[in-house]
């Protein structure tokens, strides 16, 4: 929250953003402003780690809007052929901004986009955390074994505009009704754990509360958490 909102208790200091959210603590590289680049990071990621002769898998997340980008089929060349840790995570939400995937893709089955170069890859329903769990465990394990990449096309979706400036007037109410009211993955979890018996209305609600207790302390602390310093514009970067 204090990275989003620009404050100096933000892992990048309040410098970067929702694009450069970053933590070396946490092994976590963060996004990219520049859609499809994070590919590349991931991939020299996985390299490093092949490098130091560690067991880290790393975890490259990108959209069906990235997966066009040239730079992606670059990095995934170089993966299969030095047979480097990365799975490869396209979360096919259906829409890059407000292109929808059949208007701009000309092979939409994402999981097969690693064909030509002997990556497997495997559709997985996005919006089940068991689906999405063992899909997982099992891309890691590839890449443990040291057979190199692996693609996980996540179908998921996206219920609101991309940003505060998309109306999302290229998709019908009813898509999106429909998807939440049938595949919402935490609506998912809900009724199964009440189905199931594994949890009461009661116990849910204690979980709700504790989350937003967390969430409206991270928001406090943000709000209320200074701006960084005008004399810290030149630190923390590269020059
Ligand atoms: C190289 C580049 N081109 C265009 C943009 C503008 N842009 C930001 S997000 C986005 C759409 C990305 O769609 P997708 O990869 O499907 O990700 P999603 O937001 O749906 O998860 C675009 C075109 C950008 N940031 N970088
Ligand atoms: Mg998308």
């Amino acid at each position: 929250m204090a990275e989003l909102t620009g404050r100096r208790g933000g892992y990048s200091r309040g410098k970067g953003g929702s694009m450069h959210m970053f933590s070396i603590e946490k092994q976590f590289f963060g996004g990219n402003g520049i859609v499809g680049a994070q590919v590349s990071l991931g991939t020299g990621l996985a390299f490093a780690n092949r490098y130091r002769k560690n067991d880290n898998v790393c975890l490259t997340y990108f959209g069906d809007g990235a997966a066009n980008q040239g730079q992606v089929y670059e990095s995934f060349n170089m993966a299969q052929l030095w047979k480097l840790p990365v799975v490869y995570i396209i979360e096919n939400n259906r829409y890059a901004m407000g292109t929808s995937v059949s208007r701009s893709s000309a092979q939409t089955d994402f999981s097969r986009r690693g064909v030509s170069f002997g990556i497997p890859g495997e559709k997985v329903d996005g919006m089940d955390v068991r689906a999405v769990k063992a899909a997982g465990d099992k891309a890691v394990a590839w890449c443990r074994a040291g057979k190199g990449p692996y693609i996980l096309e996540m179908e998921t979706y996206r219920y609101r505009g991309h940003s505060m400036s998309d109306p999302a007037k290229y998709r019908s109410k009813d898509e999106v009704q429909k998807m939440r009211n049938e595949h919402d993955p935490i609506e998912q979890v809900r009724a199964r754990l009440l189905e199931k018996g594994w949890a009461t209305e009661d116990d849910l609600k204690k979980f709700d509360a504790e989350v937003r207790e967390i969430v409206n302390n991270a928001a406090e602390f943000a709000t209320n958490d200074p701006e960084p310093d005008a004399s810290e514009l030149w630190t923390d970067i590269v020059k």
